[in-house]
């Protein structure tokens, strides 16, 4: 094994959690609400930007998957844990963003969410 080659495996070995997630989340590009199926802001992703959208997951073979999200939005955003804006929901204010929606998370929302909601403007929720 080459010098060059234990580098990397140590740099990414020790490259701290939050600085990873700093990197990927920058995969959101701004002016989208972004949701990833995993937690910290990796797997697959799904992003939205259109004012007034309602978005079904099962749409997008993406039921019940999202971990974590990002709003880069102008706009604020919700999401529900069910189809057609039903069930909980919690709000995605714009320019926020949640690491880790669980299990195990303060509210344990991961894996949950059905549908999504761009509001028209950034005071919605
Ligand atoms: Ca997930
Ligand atoms: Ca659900």
């Amino acid at each position: 094994m080459s010098a060059a080659a234990v580098s990397v495996e140590r740099s990414a070995a020790y490259w701290p959690l939050a600085q990873k997630a700093e990197h990927v989340w920058l995969d959101c590009q701004s002016g989208y609400v972004c949701v990833w199926a995993d937690s910290h802001y990796i797997g697959r992703r799904l992003q939205f930007a259109s004012a007034g959208l309602r978005a079904e997951m099962a749409d997008y073979s993406f039921h019940d998957k999202m971990s974590s999200w990002r709003n880069r939005n102008s706009r604020d955003a919700r999401w529900y844990h069910d189809e057609n804006g039903g069930g909980a929901s919690r709000c995605m204010n714009n320019g926020a963003r949640v690491s880790d929606l669980g299990p195990g998370s303060i509210f344990d929302d991961g894996d949950k969410m059905d549908s999504l909601r761009v509001y028209t403007n950034s005071t919605s929720c």
